[in-house]
């Protein structure tokens, strides 16, 4: 496939052609190449990576020659639409803001499907995981990565009675990291405990051969867990179990990875639990990696409290250690994963990593005291819990007494714990023992094979594996005939074809907009009213989706999302005409041909003058620095007299501000300026220039000035209007 152009959206159908035929280019997880002590426009990171070819930067990077920094860390973010189509335009969002681990969530319960499914079917809360999904979102990140410039790991689950098989799947398809932990299947899927890890350690080992990075599932019992941060201490037995048994079954240590929580989250004081527990789990695990997963526990529908949260969790990341740090959309807690909230959750984890860049050279973390304390006794309580699993019989017996995932701190038990039977749950009793003489044609095998000695390789017997040699794969593209892609895209594909506008949060085309409002009554009457008044915008299929109470009888904030059902052809957009600025040296040579000079005054009874002094001022690369010489007649001034002095002075232009507004005081001031001017006679000789917050040029014009300018204004947008107004006065 050609490259992506940046400025062309990514075609979903060029990806799915030919798909029998694509191999991945490589195999297994890719870090972040780090630089240490990089300098990056004059400022040094202690933290950070080789920088992106094309990204977006964050918001205020503006002011900083637009940089943007990497972190040394690999930044997840989960992806959840639904529909695979869709995510591979997420995948693209995401990558442009500097994520390069795509965890495609499986949809609810993959799990319980004992076996592969094929094609594109729509999924609930993620998307049916399969070997064509799979080879069309590895084939687009690849496309995703030549434009942006750096390795993005593709990432899913192995889980479920299939797991062995999946993971043969991802091992085919060069996926590049997956969660796999048997004690995920044992609590929270109800799969045969022993069947659970004969099959982890086929799966492992399938995963290690792939290079594949493996995440464990420990962080569950917390988000599990009636009361989350009791649970500290069995989180990091969960992550002894996994890491001991993916040693045992051979996986290299640098490929294990803890799926490690922040338990708690404020109201309490967070910190003092979340910190000494990051603490006492990077000293027992030292050798292995760290993935930094947000608390997803706590999170409700306020993405602002969510954000919060994650803010605090990176930095328990910064203040002990992450290799990959995973983050959660915000509106997680609404279960409404939106992409341009998963750009939000990537943002959130760059901008606090880049500010707590090299934290630990000037803080260190406290050993004596309650921090020392704390951690010693998260290890001597996770020590201790281990012990008490050995004295009942092991881990079998322990989960069948319902030791896990129990809300009390242990040794304290709450008797809420998951039990499960040794000899019951999902696929019971299907464990065979092999015979003697045991002979698996395969090349990645866990536990005895008896391969004939004439053979070099086992595969040999069967004249290659799927492994040796990918060509025997057998690629199916479509089972159902109504549930796949092809049709989905279909129906969307006639108003895309004419180039129409849909709004769209979930899915393409799906015209859902989300809609803030406040409305001065209680939190009861507002949901109905925010419905009500939803209709009324002509939004069907409307829904609060988050309501905060500001004070029981004075109002509520609400968020309501609805369906819109209606497009925008851009043909018919009437878009003001695109102003444009010339170059500084353009500007400069023109004033010093023909000398420029202004009145300016923030006008009415407005006190602010920074909007307009920097408009002006040489230091912020205002009108001063392109040669314009500049009157500045202060604050409060009255219309009449800044018309004065412009005619006294002859002015080129005038310039007024009004930055505090309200019953609209600066289309007043605007608008009595031009009559002003007509009335002196000056009007056809004077540019006229508003500025403002609340300020556009559409405003300004409306009022009879030639323009307008809003927030973000600079020096060199007023200068280059002026000198090309006057260019256009001088023709006509
Ligand atoms: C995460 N935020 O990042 P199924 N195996 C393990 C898991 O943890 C999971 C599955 C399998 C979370 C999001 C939640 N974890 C994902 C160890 C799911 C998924 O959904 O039962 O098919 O398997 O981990």
């Amino acid at each position: 496939m050609k490259p992506l152009n940046y400025n062309e959206k990514l075609d979903v159908r060029l990806v799915l052609n030919n798909l029998a035929a694509y191999r991945p280019r490589r195999k297994g997880w890719t870090w972040r190449k780090i630089v240490p002590n990089q300098v990056i426009n004059g400022l040094t990171y202690k933290q950070t990576s080789e920088g992106l070819k094309q990204s977006i930067a964050l918001p205020a990077a503006k002011h900083f020659g637009g940089i943007d920094p990497q972190p040394d860390c690999v930044i997840t973010t989960e992806i959840a639409s639904g529909r695979f189509e869709d995510d591979l335009r997420r995948m693209r969002m995401a990558a442009w803001h500097g994520a390069d681990h795509i965890m495609v969530i499986r949809t609810a319960g993959q799990s319980h499907y004992d076996g592969l499914i094929e094609g594109t079917p729509e999924g609930i809360g993620g998307v049916p995981i399969t070997r064509k999904q799979i080879r069309a979102s590895r084939k687009a990140l690849d496309l995703i990565e030549d434009e942006v410039g750096r390795p993005i790991n593709l990432h899913s689950y192995v889980s479920g009675v299939a797991g062995p098989e999946i993971a043969v799947l991802f091992a085919e398809e060069g996926v590049n990291g997956a969660h796999q932990d048997p004690q995920y299947n044992v609590l929270y899927r109800n799969v045969n405990m022993h069947r659970s890890f004969v099959d982890a350690a086929v799966a492992k080992q399938l995963m290690s051969s792939a290079g594949m990075a493996q995440i464990d599932g420990a962080h569950n019992a917390n988000a599990t867990a009636r009361e989350g941060w009791k649970v500290m201490p069995e989180l990091m037995v969960q992550h002894a179990l996994n890491c001991a048994y993916s040693r045992q079954v051979g996986m290299p240590p640098e490929n294990i990875c803890l799926s490690t929580v922040p338990p708690s989250a404020s109201p309490v004081p967070a910190l003092s639990f979340d910190l000494p527990y990051a603490v006492a789990l990077r000293e027992l695990f030292k050798e292995y990696k760290m993935r930094a997963q947000m608390n997803t526990k706590y999170i409700e529908s306020d993405a602002r409290e969510a954000t919060v949260s994650h803010t605090l969790n990176l930095l328990i990341s910064r203040l002990t250690s992450v290799d990959i740090q995973s983050t959660i959309t915000p509106d997680e807690g609404r279960n409404v994963p939106w992409h341009y909230n998963n750009i939000g959750a990537v943002n959130t984890a760059q901008q606090a990593l880049l500010a707590l860049d090299g934290i630990k050279e000037m803080v260190e973390i406290k050993r004596d005291g309650i921090l020392g304390e704390r951690v010693r006794e998260l290890k001597e309580r996770a020590v201790l819990f281990m012990e008490e699993m050995l004295a009942v019989g092991g881990y079998f017996s322990a989960v069948e007494a319902g030791f896990f995932v129990d809300s009390g701190h242990y040794p304290e038990r709450n008797g809420d714990g998951i039990a499960r039977k040794s000899n019951g749950g999902v696929a019971a009793n299907s464990i065979t023992r092999r015979d003697t003489d045991y002979f698996a044609p395969v090349c990645v095998h866990f536990g005895e094979n008896n391969v004939p000695q004439e053979l070099s390789q086992p595969c040999d017997a069967v004249c290659g594996c799927t492994l040796c040699k990918p060509e025997k794969i057998v690629y199916i593209d479509e089972l159902d005939e109504w549930d796949n892609v092809n049709r989905r895209m279909s129906e969307n594909s006639e108003w895309q074809e004419q180039g129409l506008i849909k709004p769209e949060v979930e899915w393409a085309g799906d015209g859902i907009v989300n809609v803030q409002m406040f409305l001065p009554t209680d939190q009861r009457t507002a949901h109905f009213a925010a419905i009500e008044l939803a209709s009324k915008m002509n939004l069907s299929d409307s829904q609060v989706i988050h309501k905060q109470v500001m004070q029981a009888a004075e109002g509520t904030f609400l968020e309501v999302k609805g369906k819109l059902n209606t497009a925008i052809d851009p043909k018919y957009l009437r878009m003001p005409q695109e102003e444009v600025v010339l170059s500084g040296d353009e500007v400069r040579e023109a004033v010093a041909q023909q000398p420029l000079r202004i009145v300016a005054a923030t006008v009415g009874s407005d006190e602010h003058s920074v909007g307009l002094r920097e408009i002006i001022d040489i230091k912020h690369g205002g009108l001063e620095g392109y040669g314009v010489r500049c009157e500045y007649l202060g604050t409060s001034v009255p219309i009449e007299k800044v018309v004065d002095a412009a005619i006294e002075l002859d002015a080129t232009a005038i310039l007024i501000s009004t930055i505090i507004t309200h019953a609209d005081i600066h289309r007043i001031n605007m608008r009595k300026l031009h009559d002003l001017c007509l009335e002196k006679g000056v009007r056809q000789k004077l540019i006229l220039i508003g500025g403002g917050t609340q300020v556009t040029h559409e405003v300004a014009v409306e009022c009879g000035l030639d323009a307008g300018f809003g927030r973000g204004t600079k020096g060199i947008h007023v200068a280059s209007f002026m000198v090309k107004n006057r260019r256009e006065r001088g023709r006509k």
